[in-house]
């Protein structure tokens, strides 16, 4: 297997998604958390993504690899099994497709956490428009992936980390049962699975991280 370590901060849910992926595949790691202020950990931050200087970094015998959506195509090619994507090729290239919309559309729920006023309400139409999408494709699935998790699961997994904590600290809430009944049971069946729930943070710590994150953007006076 070699020796593998992974470079984090909490709560980075792009760190999650390398935690996940290598405990679903029974992975051996060393998690190397650190903060941004810290030279130590700056230092070899620098040295392993010295092109974009952030985390995740995942270094496999020595070499790393940045960016987590290379790093899941790495990890899933270097440990196969089990599967992250299909082994069918127009299967893989649909997970692939749904994994590319999904970066693509997070810039939405930034938008819905950071803004106010007229750009806050079309964040959040546009929040509501890309859910539909993913409500439709998982439809009655337990997960993106069918009966077990795969890439787009572990890709979306952030909104089940912390889409929630989010909604509670900005005080509007999208993802509700009777709008998106699918994907409230996905954020619950992706919770409650073991590899994933020994794996999150408490609500509580996240709700004080996005608060204060949100204040530090946000003044009180225009929040309110
Ligand atoms: N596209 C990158 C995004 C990673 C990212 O934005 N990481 C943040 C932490 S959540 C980071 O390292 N930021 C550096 C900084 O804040 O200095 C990925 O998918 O890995």
């Amino acid at each position: 297997m070699g020796e593998v370590k992974l470079l984090g901060v909490w709560p980075s849910p792009y760190v999650y998604r390398i935690i996940w992926a290598l405990e679903l595949k029974g992975v051996k790691y060393e998690y190397v958390e650190g903060e941004f202020h810290k030279p130590d950990f700056t230092d070899l931050l620098y040295k392993y993504n010295p092109v974009y200087k952030k985390v995740p970094v995942l270094v496999h015998d020595g070499k790393p690899i940045a960016e987590s959506t290379v790093i899941l195509e790495y990890i899933e090619e270097t440990w196969p099994y089990p599967p992250l994507l299909p082994q069918d090729p127009y299967e893989r290239a649909m997970a692939r497709f749904w994994v590319s919309f999904a970066e693509e559309k997070s810039i939405s729920f930034m938008s819905f956490f950071v803004t106010v006023g007229e750009e806050f309400q079309n964040a959040t139409k546009e929040v509501r428009e890309v859910l539909k999408v993913l409500e439709e494709t998982i439809g009655g699935e337990k997960y993106f992936g069918g009966e077990e998790i795969g890439v787009l699961d572990i890709n979306l997994g952030w909104i089940a980390l912390s889409f929630g904590v989010i909604e509670d600290v900005v005080g509007v809430e999208v993802l509700v049962v009777n709008d998106f009944p699918c994907l409230f049971t996905w954020v619950q069946n992706f919770r409650e699975h073991p590899a994933i729930k020994t794996n999150l943070p408490s609500h509580q710590e996240l709700f004080a991280y996005y608060k204060q994150k949100r204040d530090t953007i946000i003044p009180s006076e225009v929040a309110s």
